[in-house]
C-alpha cells in the first residue's frame, strides 16, 4: 500500500471540461477534469474528492465495487493539496456541487502533495495567523474565502475599465522608476537608476496631469510604493491605485465621477458576483446619490465638540472619525475643502480663500478610500505653492515646461483599490485584499 499513485507528467492529456460545465447533459461521453484536491473522504469502500479548478468543484465518487480494485487502491492514497487528472463518466447526484458526480475510470497525479496545509481551504475564517499564511500565500490562495474576494476584485477592476472607456477616458501607463516626489508625506523608495539615484513612483500624479494636455480624459490602474514605516492594516507598501484625470473640470465634477463610478461597481458585483456575496455573507446596501459631504471645517467643529483634542489645520485620524455618532457617516461620504497646507503642491487653493483648496477625500466609515482636488493649472501659481511647502522648483523642471504650452484646467483623484476591497467585502486587514503584500516586514514571498 501507498506508492500505486505515481507522479507523471501532462503529456497529451488536456481538460475537456472545467467543473463548472460539468452537467448531466454530457451524457454517457468521458470527460477529463484537473484541478487540485480539496479534500478527501474515506467511506470504507466508497471514496469521495472534490476536485478543484479555476470555474469551481466537482465531487469524484469511487465505489470499489463500480471502479474496481486496482483503481480505487489509487484513489485511496490521493492526498488534499495534490495536483490530479480525472477522466470519468457524469452522473447525477443532488447531494454533490452542481448536482452531479463524476465516477473516474483512470486517475493521473501530476503533483503528490507531500505535506498537510497548515489551515484548511474551505471556511471563511481560518484559526492560524495572517503570517502563517502569507509564508505559503500560493496555498493560503486555495481558500474559498480569498477565491472570493479576488473574483470580486476582478468584476471592481472589469467594472472601472467598462465604465470610464464609456465616459471617454484613455487608459494610459506612466513610468513608475521616477525622478522626484509627488506626495509630501509618504515616504519614497530610493532605487539606483544606473549611476543616479531614483524612486519608485508615490502615485503617477504629475504625469496623469500631464498626459489631459493631449487625451484630456486618461485613467490608470497600476502600482505606487511608499515607504510606510508603520504597521497598519490599512497601508501596505505597494498599493494598487486607480488614477483618474479629467481635463476642462473641477473637484465636484470629478467628485460625482468617482461616486458613479463606486455605483457602477457595487451594482457590477451584485450581479456578477452573486455566489460569492452569498458565500461570504455579505449583502451590499444600495448606495444613493449623491454621497454625503461634510466640510473640513465642519468636522473639525463637530470633533472638538465630541471632545476631541483636534485644531484646525489637523489631519483627522480614522480614530477621531469614530467618535462621532453620525450614521451617514458608516458608508461612503466626502470630506471636502481641506486646508491648504494639508495638500500636497499640485491642489488647487479655494480662490475665494487661499487657506483652503478644491480637495476631497472619499471615506468609508472611518477609513479613506481616495483623495481628489482641482489642480492648478499656472505655472507661477505651481511655482509658488512649490515654494511655500520648500520643494525646489528646479528639481521640477521637467513637469513645470510642459505648463508653457496650454496646460488645461483639470481635476481628477486616486483611490486605492485595495481599501475600496477592503469596504465593499469587509476585509479586516488589507494584506488580504492583495495577492503578495508587501510591508515594513515583508519581502517574500
Ligand atoms: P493619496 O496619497 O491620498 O493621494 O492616495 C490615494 C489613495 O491611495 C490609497 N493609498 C494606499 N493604500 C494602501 N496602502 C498605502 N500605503 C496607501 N497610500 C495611499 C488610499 C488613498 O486614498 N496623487 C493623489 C491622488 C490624486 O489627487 O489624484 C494621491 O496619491 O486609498
Amino acid at each position: 500500500m501507498g506508492d500505486l499513485l505515481k507522479e507523471e507528467d501532462l503529456d497529451h492529456w488536456r481538460k475537456t471540461h472545467n467543473s463548472s460545465e460539468i452537467s448531466p447533459a454530457i451524457g454517457d461521453r468521458e470527460v477529463v477534469i484537473m484541478g487540485w484536491v480539496s479534500s478527501v473522504r474515506d467511506h470504507g469502500n466508497i471514496q469521495f474528492i472534490i476536485l478543484k479548478d479555476m470555474a469551481g468543484e466537482t465531487q469524484v465518487t469511487a465505489k470499489k465495487s463500480e471502479v474496481g480494485e486496482q483503481l480505487f487502491a489509487m484513489i485511496k492514497e490521493v492526498k488534499e493539496h495534490s495536483s490530479i487528472c480525472v477522466k470519468g463518466k457524469v452522473r447525477p447526484q443532488e447531494k454533490a456541487p452542481n448536482g452531479v458526480e463524476v465516477v473516474p475510470t483512470e486517475i493521473r497525479a501530476f503533483s503528490i502533495a507531500q505535506k498537510a496545509a497548515p489551515f484548511m481551504t474551505q471556511g471563511k475564517t481560518s484559526p492560524v495567523g495572517i503570517d502563517t499564511r502569507l509564508d505559503l500565500r500560493a496555498v493560503d490562495l486555495r481558500r474559498n474565502y480569498l477565491g472570493s474576494v479576488f473574483r470580486i476584485r476582478q468584476t471592481v477592476l472589469n467594472s472601472i475599465r467598462e465604465f470610464l472607456s464609456r465616459q471617454q477616458f484613455m487608459e494610459v501607463s506612466t513610468p513608475k522608476m521616477i525622478a522626484t516626489a509627488t506626495e509630501g508625506g509618504a515616504a519614497l523608495f530610493p532605487i539606483f537608476y544606473y549611476d543616479r539615484e531614483a524612486f519608485l513612483a508615490q502615485s503617477p500624479q504629475l504625469y496623469k496631469e500631464q498626459l489631459t494636455m493631449a487625451f484630456e480624459n486618461v485613467f490608470e490602474i497600476g502600482p505606487i510604493f511608499r515607504a510606510e514605516p508603520s504597521r497598519t492594516n490599512r497601508h501596505l507598501s505597494e498599493a494598487t491605485s486607480i488614477d483618474v484625470e479629467r481635463a476642462f473640470a473641477d473637484y465636484n465634477d470629478v467628485m460625482s465621477l468617482l461616486e458613479r463610478m463606486i455605483v457602477n461597481i457595487v451594482d457590477s458585483i451584485k450581479e456578477r458576483n452573486k455566489a460569492d456575496l452569498q458565500f461570504l455573507e455579505i449583502s451590499i446596501p444600495a448606495l444613493e446619490l449623491p454621497f454625503p459631504k461634510y466640510t473640513y471645517s465642519d468636522l473639525i467643529d463637530k470633533l472638538q465638540e465630541a471632545g476631541e483634542r483636534i485644531q484646525w489645520g489637523d489631519d483627522i485620524s480614522p480614530q477621531a472619525l469614530k467618535s462621532l455618532s453620525d450614521e451617514r457617516m458608516n458608508g461612503f461620504y466626502f470630506i471636502v475643502d481641506w486646508p491648504a497646507s494639508a495638500k500636497p503642491f499640485y491642489v488647487k487653493p479655494s480662490s475665494a480663500d487661499p487657506k483652503i483648496s478644491e480637495s476631497f477625500d472619499l471615506m468609508f466609515g472611518p477609513l479613506e478610500m481616495s483623495s481628489g482636488s482641482t489642480r492648478i493649472n499656472r505655472k507661477d501659481q505651481l511655482v509658488e505653492r512649490m515654494q511655500k511647502q520648500g520643494l525646489k522648483p528646479e528639481s521640477f523642471d521637467y513637469h513645470l515646461r510642459v505648463f508653457d504650452y496650454g496646460m488645461p484646467p483639470h481635476a481628477g483623484f486616486g483611490m486605492g483599490l485595495e481599501r475600496l476591497l477592503m469596504a465593499l467585502v469587509k476585509i479586516e486587514n488589507i494584506r488580504d485584499a492583495t495577492f503578495y503584500p508587501r510591508d515594513i516586514d515583508r519581502l517574500a514571498p
